[in-house]
């Protein structure tokens, strides 16, 4: 199983399995064969709202002897409604104690953005709370903490920019471990990557086949799907893989983590299968050429009230 290996030295499996919009009755079951199969990572989050259940695939894929809980990599991540000083901890071990476990090997923030506690997406200005009175190093120490408590193995952020990050790790002192961000061959993000590189922070993929079952979520019907594009299926039939092998291959190739999602127990082999498709430069060149800059979640359901805004979100 290729890894990354992150700041300190921490080997971390670098394919995993993500959980997000898998339903509660469904997750279960992906997350008992993705380890059955052999995945080593899981990515949860709070707000998917199925910790509960992914605790359950974990702990009776323990109970079953199917993986040791020093072989699989669980990362989770901090809800923007509980930003404050006071909040992460208890949010974290909120986390723990659905997904049944003691520690996470990482924690992420998710979203450089404050909500009032218990909103889940903002209907309107007044469900933000002002950066000004909680600012990102306010929380980014205090994640530090969950780690120095023993809680979480590494720490790190999802959804920031170059900037960003480096603005809390100057104000704190300690880099982000991970940033776990949207990458795909629409949004191949080179800038953000040789930044992340030369800060010594690791990149997650996420999104990687380009998040197909949101589009409907998020009104976004236009354009050809990531699996569909003529220059993916060349380059997986030149490999004798799947597109969605290519697509996960591609991000492994760029030395970022990979979490596709799937509940399909046909796809979740078939995703791991990617482990094992090497690209070569004429398959990298014809990629590369996909790039659109196009972004699948573009954050615009964080544009409600006048704290954040199109323009400066994902500026640099
Ligand atoms: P993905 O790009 O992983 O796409 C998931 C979709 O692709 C599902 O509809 C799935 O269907 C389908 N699919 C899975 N495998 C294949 C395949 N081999 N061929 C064709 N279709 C396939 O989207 P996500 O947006 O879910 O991103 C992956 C994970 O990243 C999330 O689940 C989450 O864990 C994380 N994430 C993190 C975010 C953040 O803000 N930090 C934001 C977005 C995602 P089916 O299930 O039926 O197989
Ligand atoms: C608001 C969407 C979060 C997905 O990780």
């Amino acid at each position: 199983m290729k890894t990354l290996t992150l700041h300190d030295g921490t080997q971390m499996p670098a394919f995993g399995l993500g959980t997000w919009k898998s339903k509660p009755d469904e997750v279960y079951q992906a997350v008992r064969t993705a380890i059955e199969v052999g995945y080593r990572h899981i990515d949860c989050a709070a707000v998917y709202q199925n910790e509960t259940d992914v605790g359950r695939a974990l702990s009776d894929a323990f109970a079953a002897g199917d993986v040791t809980r020093e072989e699989l990599w669980v990362t989770s991540k901090l809800w923007n409604d509980a930003h404050a000083q006071d909040e992460v901890q208890a949010a974290l071990t909120e986390s723990l104690r659905k997904l049944q476990l003691d520690r996470l090997d990482l924690y992420l923030m998710h979203w450089p953005i404050v909500l009032q506690p218990g909103v889940y997406l903002p209907r309107s200005a007044s469900d933000f709370r002002p950066l000004s009175d909680v600012p990102l190093e306010t929380t980014w120490a205090a994640m530090l903490e969950t780690a120095e408590r023993g809680l979480a193995r590494q720490v790190g952020v999802s959804n920031f920019t170059a900037s960003k990050i480096k603005k809390v790790s100057e104000a704190v002192g300690v880099t982000p471990a991970m940033n776990q961000v949207e990458l795909h061959p629409y949004l191949q993000q080179p800038k953000l990557l040789a930044a992340c590189a030369s800060m010594g922070v690791a990149l997650t993929a996420y999104s990687p086949l380009g998040s197909p079952d949101s589009a409907t979520m998020f009104g976004r019907e236009d354009g050809v799907r990531l699996t569909e594009h003529p220059t993916i299926q060349e380059v997986a039939s030149r490999r004798g893989a799947t597109p969605g092998q290519v697509l996960i291959a591609w991000g492994l190739d760029r030395g970022t983590a990979v979490i596709p999602k799937s509940v399909n127990p046909s796809r979740i082999k078939e995703n791991l299968g990617a482990e094992d498709v090497v690209l070569d430069d004429e398959d990298r060149t014809a990629i590369a050429a996909l790039n659109a800059d196009r972004r699948m979640l573009d954050a615009s359901f964080w544009f409600v009230g006048d704290d954040y805004d199109a323009e400066s979100f994902w500026a640099e």
